[in-house]
């Protein structure tokens, strides 16, 4: 399987993240990437690629023109507000919560990072939209490796893309790399694509965004919302809208779950997109429900990332596996090579 690896990923390199009521060191790192990579190269495991450059239009497809070009030029205006601000990240601290309006775009610099975002814990840097876009073209080139006939590909980028809507960002995600694939593959002409969240945190921009679509089917497995982040969506009674009813499947599991548990629950969403007729499949792929994981809740060990590998490959589709979260760094390279060299067995 090819990888497509983000050569940029380490441009986006956050200081702080507010966390638990306090400013601290990222989670979301560049090692995080960087020791997937080392993995895949020591087990010698498929042809590392660089992405091919896709046009802004592949973006609209999924995200609105107001966010991208927010995004794009967040930096230069925030250090146009301080040369200073050139040493410290962008974080939001305001929001327009129920009442609000959210349709005026305001000319305040934190009120438009407020609107185009959901947490505090996304620091936006300097590098943060040239490593996302180029992740984005990642993503987009692991789907036209389905496109033009391969059976799996890997995009390996940071920052992740789940939690990012359409328009907004948070979760440490900006672009919403795996939305962006099943586009890509629905717009070559396949005619119904799921997406599979085995991430620890529910997908909800990836939800949201299909929500309402009959095309693409989303499942999730991940932490009950009552207690994990993002708390405010992934529930099981949330099951699509309009045309989309039917198309939208969350699995939420009690912390401490355990790899037969979840797993469990892998055969019911595997078992739905079945259903459904998927063409082809794309998986979130985010390592931390890993037991040493140090903000999340399971405790899968890292051979299961092996079982979970073969039985995502019995599906028998055409996947795109997008990589998301996973904190325990030291252990992320082991635990997302063993899905993939499971799945190209
Ligand atoms: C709260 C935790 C963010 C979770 C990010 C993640 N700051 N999402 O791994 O999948
Ligand atoms: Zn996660």
């Amino acid at each position: 399987m090819k990888t497509f690896f983000n050569h940029l990923h380490a441009q986006h390199q956050g200081q702080f993240e507010m966390f638990r009521g306090a400013l601290v060191p990222c989670h979301e790192v560049p090692a995080r990437a960087d020791h997937v990579l080392a993995e895949l190269q020591r087990r010698k495991l498929g042809e590392i690629c660089a992405p091919q450059a896709f046009d802004a239009h592949a973006l609209t497809t999924i995200h609105s023109e107001r966010y991208l070009a927010f995004l794009e030029n967040a930096w230069s205006e925030w250090v146009a507000l301080d040369p200073d601000n050139a040493n410290r990240d962008a974080l939001p601290s305001v929001w327009p919560t129920r009442t609000f309006r959210g349709d005026v775009l305001p000319d305040n610099f934190a009120a438009r990072m407020g609107l185009f975002s959901f947490d505090a814990g996304s620091p936006l840097t300097s590098g943060t939209w040239v490593a996302a876009r180029a992740g984005a073209d990642c993503a987009l080139s692991a789907a036209q490796a389905l496109v033009e006939g391969d059976k799996a590909a890997f995009a390996l980028s940071r920052p992740p893309g789940h939690h990012a809507g359409a328009d907004f960002f948070g979760g440490y995600c900006f672009l919403n790399n795996a939305a962006l694939a099943a586009q890509h593959l629905r717009a070559a002409g396949m005619a119904r694509v799921a997406v599979l969240d085995v991430d620890y945190h529910h997908g909800n921009g990836t939800q949201a965004i299909f929500y309402d679509r009959p095309d693409v089917f989303f499942a999730s497995l991940h932490g009950d919302p009552r207690t994990e982040y993002p708390f405010f969506l992934g529930y099981a009674d949330e099951t699509g809208a309009g045309a989309g009813e039917g198309a939208n499947l969350n699995l939420p599991l009690p912390r401490g779950t355990d790899y037969g548990h979840w797993s469990d629950a892998l055969e019911v969403a595997l078992a739905a997109i079945a259903r459904f007729g998927a063409e082809a499949l794309v998986v979130s792929l985010g390592v931390d429900t890993f037991a040493g994981d140090p903000i999340s809740g399971f405790t899968l060990q890292s051979d299961d990332y092996l079982r979970m590998g073969e039985r995502l490959q019995q599906a028998g589709l055409p996947t795109v596996l997008v990589f998301e979260g996973g904190y325990a760094v030291a252990d992320v390279g082991i635990n997302a090579v063993n899905v993939l060299q499971a799945f190209s067995r």
